[in-house]
């Protein structure tokens, strides 16, 4: 148990202007980088120095693994709510998108409601008091082949040209429809309590909107498996040692999931300055709750090692509890699983943050974290 961190940022971005490196090191190590030292080398001392890590990390990942998530100017979104649905124009650059979500008020609880925002919808119970908001991915951004790249209302916007991943345009659509939430009335949703979730394919979607949007409270990624919560290096491992697990070399063939520049790395994963443990430390402090499952495909060991290693991000910080990690079959949220993640739940988006909460950490996979890292976890105060 432990105290609270302030969960949630006024502003999706929070630019800390802390300067980022002009490049980064691609020297191959099939361990995971160090979370805890700058490029530059110089280590993170202090809870003080995580913001400007955490613009050094988003910066790699937007680079070479999700493409650009364009933060539009200022007065570029629209929104208009009426009978359950929020529709938001966007634009930008003498063009525009209109997208529409549909908005389900809870039973019980008390307007301005918290809402889980589902990528696709959701596939979790959602408890009473809390609403929940329908995304449609698929005509923001297509995920059906590796050919869909470019198509989609992301990139009727801004261009087939853009090298942002279909899962980043979901992200940058979600962070549309939050700003629209934030400046229309009528649909008794509270911008500051807000989760999201989606399962599988839409649960990498899920995983990258908490990690790319900062006004999230409490994001929960089920089942999104390899290209989330998977580290890259470790699912590599793990195929190499005989396992049928989907690796990046397979996923960028399979699908438009990530940016065009990834198709660069995608085979030589090891010398990326990145994984995703450090994704996991780009939704750091506010609340993550990882629902995984045991399919191989999906990377059990992967997910699991990735994500207690990640999870050292939160426990340096002294956020232990904000963090949980628990494994199931899949798409299929079981009853056992109902405490735990209700308990996050009320935490981040009931209760808004206030108040202890017990840390998660329920998986059948093992793994010993040694063989993925070997930097030194500082206690930051
Ligand atoms: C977990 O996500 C994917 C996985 O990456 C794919 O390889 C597989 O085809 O489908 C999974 C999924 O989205 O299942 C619904």
């Amino acid at each position: 148990m432990e105290k609270r961190q302030s969960p949630v940022s006024a502003t999706e971005f929070v630019d800390v202007r802390c300067g980022l490196p002009s490049g980064y090191s691609f020297t191959s190590d099939p361990k995971l980088p160090d979370p805890f030292t700058f490029a530059n080398g110089t280590k993170v001392k202090s809870k003080a120095d995580w913001p400007c890590r955490r613009q050094e990390i988003n910066d790699p990942f937007q680079k070479y693994e999700l493409g650009t998530k364009p933060i539009p100017k200022a007065g570029a979104v629209a929104g208009s709510f009426s009978a359950g649905k929020l529709s938001v124009t966007v634009t930008e650059g003498g063009k525009s998108i209109t997208f529409s979500a549909i908005i389900k008020a809870p039973t019980g609880g008390t307007a301005p409601y918290p809402a889980i925002i589902g990528i696709g919808g959701v596939s979790i119970p959602i408890p009473a008091g809390v609403g929940s908001i329908t995304f449609g991915n698929d005509e923001m951004a297509a995920q059906q082949n590796s050919a869909s790249h470019g198509k989609g209302k992301f990139f009727d916007l801004y261009g087939s040209s853009m090298n942002t991943g279909a899962t980043t345009g979901w992200a940058w659509g979600v962070s549309r429809l939050i700003d629209a939430l934030e400046s229309t009335a009528g649909h008794n949703i509270d911008p500051k309590r807000l989760g999201v979730s989606g399962c599988s394919r839409n649960g990498k979607g899920a995983f990258i909107v908490g990690a790319l949007d900062q006004r999230i409270a409490l994001t929960i990624p089920q089942e999104s498996g390899s290209g989330r919560a998977a580290c890259w290096r470790i699912s590599d491992n793990e195929k190499a040692a005989g396992k049928n697990i989907q690796t990046a070399g397979e996923i960028i063939s399979e699908n438009a999931w990530f940016g065009t520049p990834f198709n660069t790395y995608a085979k030589v994963t090891s010398t990326l300055p990145l994984d995703h443990h450090m994704l996991t430390g780009l939704v750091y402090p506010r609340g993550l709750f990882v629902i995984e499952n045991d399919i191989d495909w999906l990377g059990p060991v992967s997910m699991t090692a990735c994500q207690e290693i990640g999870q050292l991000i939160y426990s340096a910080n002294g956020a232990t509890g904000n963090f949980g990690f628990s494994g199931h079959s899949h798409c299929a949220f079981p009853s056992s699983q109902s405490t735990d993640l209700n308990a996050y739940i009320t935490h981040f988006l009931i209760n808004g943050g206030t108040g202890d909460i017990k840390q998660v950490q329920t998986s059948s996979a093992k793994a010993t974290l040694s063989t993925y890292y070997s930097w030194a976890v500082p206690s930051l105060a």
